[in-house]
């Protein structure tokens, strides 16, 4: 123990170790073994920029280029050319699919892994299996096996495992799925010390979805990418079942413009919309989070009154895998770090549970859009494919996700009974359903469409 102390006092960090007497062997040993992961020279770094918290001016903002959701004339022709690459990708195994799902979805106020909430409408199909079934579909339309690659943090890994064991990993080969976690980094107070969530325990927290980076590097998926022929990531959030992570018009438009990252928007709800929005930040693109967006910015209109900034970033990627080994082959990423000041349940000096403020630490993956050289911003109706459950109540809640989810199963389905829901794996078009499913098909709690249901 000798060495951690050492280390953690000569980074007047010591305070960690109060309670050292207390912890029973076991304790000791699994807190020894955490202390051992911390990266003291970068918490120092971290520390320090508390005392110098500067108010960044908000960098000059200009609205990105964005592909048009509807086109009309030459951008018709090019719309069908990138749709036509992108299958041909997707058809040759060229492209991964990286769900990112370390986080913890605090604000669902649901405990265990986000994506293993159930929000089928009629099923109880939880957001894991919903974006397997959409990967699965993919793999069946375009005659491809595809490969899932699952980020999970400390905070949930465990669970996360078993959640897919149980379930049969919804249907993939389990040598099909790379599971790897995140790094985490451990919460501060006010004065830059680290903080204790229990006597023998410090307060970690997931290093945010920048992190995705250096895990994927860290944890061999790119390596094992590599060797299956994949090129391009497609990357997403656990929390939108609507996702279209096989979009063939995103992929191609992305190789076409030999762009290393892409993203997808949607046009934003309103001003107040809790998304992040694309932008030229001093001329170079990237996304500022809805935290950083000043008053006058997010509310500023053009000529004709509309949002001038309404590019909202619904955190669905196309990333190159090579751009992935070039940022991370140094080892230090350097993508900014964002500051989360937040109230934390956590153990004061003198061992008592306690709420006090804190701060955490994240990296963002949209801050890796300034390192492109070039980058593709394709715009996306919200109504097919973004909808994603964040809140308890109210927008982007369960209701208004199942809302969409039975909408959009009616429409393809052509059902019109109160509660129907459609597995991606039997169909996401009219087309599809109808070859595919007799309309016949009815359960006793509503209209539910799965594979094989004849
Ligand atoms: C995110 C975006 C916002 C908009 C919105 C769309 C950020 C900071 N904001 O807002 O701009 O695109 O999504 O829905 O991204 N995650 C990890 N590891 C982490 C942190 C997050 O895997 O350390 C995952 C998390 O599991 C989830 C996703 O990233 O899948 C979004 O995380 P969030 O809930 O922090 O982001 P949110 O919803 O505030």
């Amino acid at each position: 123990m000798s060495t951690q102390r050492t280390r953690f006092e000569a980074a007047g960090q010591g305070h960690v170790l109060a309670h050292w007497e207390s912890l029973g062997t076991a304790e000791q040993a699994a807190f020894e073994a955490q202390l051992e992961r911390v990266d003291l020279e970068l918490t120092r770094q971290l520390g320090e920029r508390l005392a110098v918290e500067s108010e960044e001016d908000s960098p000059a903002l200009a609205p990105p280029e964005v592909f048009p959701a509807t086109v009309s004339g030459e951008k018709i022709a090019e719309r069908d050319r990138a749709a036509a690459r992108g299958a041909e990708l997707l058809a040759a195994g060229r492209v991964g699919f990286v769900l990112v799902a370390g986080g913890q979805g605090s604000r669902l106020g649901f405990d265990g892994p986000k994506g293993a909430y159930e929000i089928g409408p009629v099923t109880s199909k939880s957001l894991f299996e919903w974006h397997a079934a959409r990967i699965q579909a993919a793999g069946t339309r375009h005659g491809f096996q595809p490969r899932w690659y699952v980020m999970t943090s400390a905070a949930n890994d465990a669970a996360t495992r078993a959640f897919f064991d149980v379930n049969g990993h919804f249907g993939f080969d389990p040598a099909d799925v790379f599971l790897f976690q995140q790094d985490m980094l451990p919460a501060l107070d006010g004065e830059g010390k680290i903080v204790l969530a229990a006597p023998g325990t410090l307060f970690l927290a997931p290093n945010g979805h920048g992190g995705t980076l250096a895990a994927l590097k860290s944890s061999g998926a790119l390596a094992d990418m590599a060797a299956h022929g994949i090129e391009q990531l497609s990357y997403f959030q656990v929390d939108n079942p609507l996702g279209r992570h096989a979009d063939p018009l995103f992929i191609g438009l992305h190789d076409l413009a030999a762009a290393e990252m892409s993203s997808k928007v949607v046009a934003k709800r309103d001003a107040a919309e809790k998304v992040g929005v694309l932008g030229l930040l001093d001329g170079v693109l990237g996304c500022i989070e809805y935290s950083d967006l000043s008053d006058d910015l997010r509310h500023a209109t053009d000529e004709g009154g509309a949002l001038l900034f309404n590019a909202g970033n619904i955190a669905a990627h196309v990333i190159r895998r090579d751009f992935v080994e070039g940022l991370t082959e140094g080892g230090d990423l350097d993508l900014p770090w964002h500051v989360a000041r937040k109230n934390l349940k956590c153990l004061s000096s003198d061992g008592q549970p306690v709420e006090r403020p804190g701060v955490k630490f994240e990296t963002f993956i949209f801050d890796a859009l300034a390192r492109t050289s070039a980058s593709v911003v394709l715009e996306v109706l919200r109504e097919e494919e973004f909808s994603p459950v964040k809140n308890a109540e109210g927008s982007d809640s369960p209701a208004t996700t199942r809302a969409d989810l039975t909408r959009i199963a009616a429409e393809i389905s052509g059902a019109a009974d109160a509660a129907v829901e459609l597995d991606p794996r039997l169909a996401e078009t009219p087309g599809e359903f109808t070859q595919r499913a007799p309309l016949a098909d009815r359960t006793p709690n509503g209209v539910v469409f799965r594979p094989g249901q004849r």
